[in-house]
């Protein structure tokens, strides 16, 4: 439906979401709060140290170097500005367990563990063994959700994806071939309309998204910093390219998803 220029982009109301009497979920809330705090800060104001790694048109990658027990846990955050597509799209094919293979190129197997709600879902993933690692597997609960702009109600509309690491007591760490990994990851969206001229409808020439992707990934045992570094330096860049790239593809014959 077409949104006329200077009207605010409706906000979902707080869901009566089943998730909220779910073991998880007071973990599930505070990590989403936490983490779109922190993605909204921009790097001037998330402290000093980022260091610019990888540019490509729109798209930067920082990294902070880190290190806890002599893993290297640099932390991340990318913006990328993509035309064409919303806020609410990104979040979609990045949530949505059926998409994943077609995007995500480290990935070896993927099981949805528990679907806890349409917004919540438990993961277990393994990822292709790295020479001269071994090879890792993560479980994680993922949470799309969209957020009413309160700082500026003319702002624009937001959508988040957050992934945490988890426990499960069926599949215990470290315990087959695999090392456990430990993951925060936040994707945060905000959707930019160009207002189209007075009684024409809205195209994907007049949106573009502001992509913000954050994580910090502990690799769990013994990984060479200088390897996990050049992995993570190739890795990054390749995998925001390669996920907006699809996102666009996917979307550009179909109605916007606002
Ligand atoms: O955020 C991304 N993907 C999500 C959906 O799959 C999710 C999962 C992230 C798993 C990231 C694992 C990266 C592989 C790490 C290997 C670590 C150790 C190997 C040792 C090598 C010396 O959040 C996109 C993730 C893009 C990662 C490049």
């Amino acid at each position: 439906e077409r949104i006329k220029s200077g009207t605010v982009v409706p906000v979902t109301p707080p869901p009566t979401c089943p998730s909220i009497s779910h073991r998880l979920w007071p973990e599930i809330e505070k990590v989403v709060h936490q983490q779109v705090a922190w993605a909204r800060l921009g790097l001037g104001d998330s402290g000093t140290g980022w260091q610019l790694f990888a540019e490509d048109g729109e798209m930067r990658m920082y990294r902070r170097e880190e290190e806890v027990d002599g893993m290297v846990v640099d932390p991340l955050k990318a913006v990328h500005i993509v035309k064409g597509i919303t806020g609410h799209e990104v979040c979609h094919y990045f949530f949505s367990p059926q998409y994943r293979y077609d995007w995500e190129t480290t990935l070896e197997q993927m099981t949805v563990l528990e679907t806890i709600a349409d917004d919540t879902c438990l993961f277990l993933q393994t990822h292709k063994r790295i020479w001269p690692a071994s090879q890792r597997d993560v479980i994680f609960w993922s949470h799309i959700r969209h957020l009413p702009n309160d700082q500026d109600r003319d702002g624009p509309d937001i959508w988040t994806v957050v992934n945490h690491s988890t426990e499960h007591k069926d599949y215990p760490a470290n315990s087959g071939k695999c090392v456990r990994i430990f993951l925060t990851v936040c994707l945060l969206c905000q959707t930019r309309v160009n207002p189209p001229k007075e009684g024409t409808p809205i195209t994907r020439d007049d949106i573009s998204c502001k992509i913000t992707y954050c994580s910090v990934v502990n690799p769990g045992g013994w990984a060479p910093a200088s390897v996990l570094r050049a992995l993570y330096k190739r890795e990054y860049p390749k995998f925001l390219k390669r996920f907006t790239s699809y996102v666009t593809n996917q979307t550009k014959d179909k109605p916007i998803m606002f």
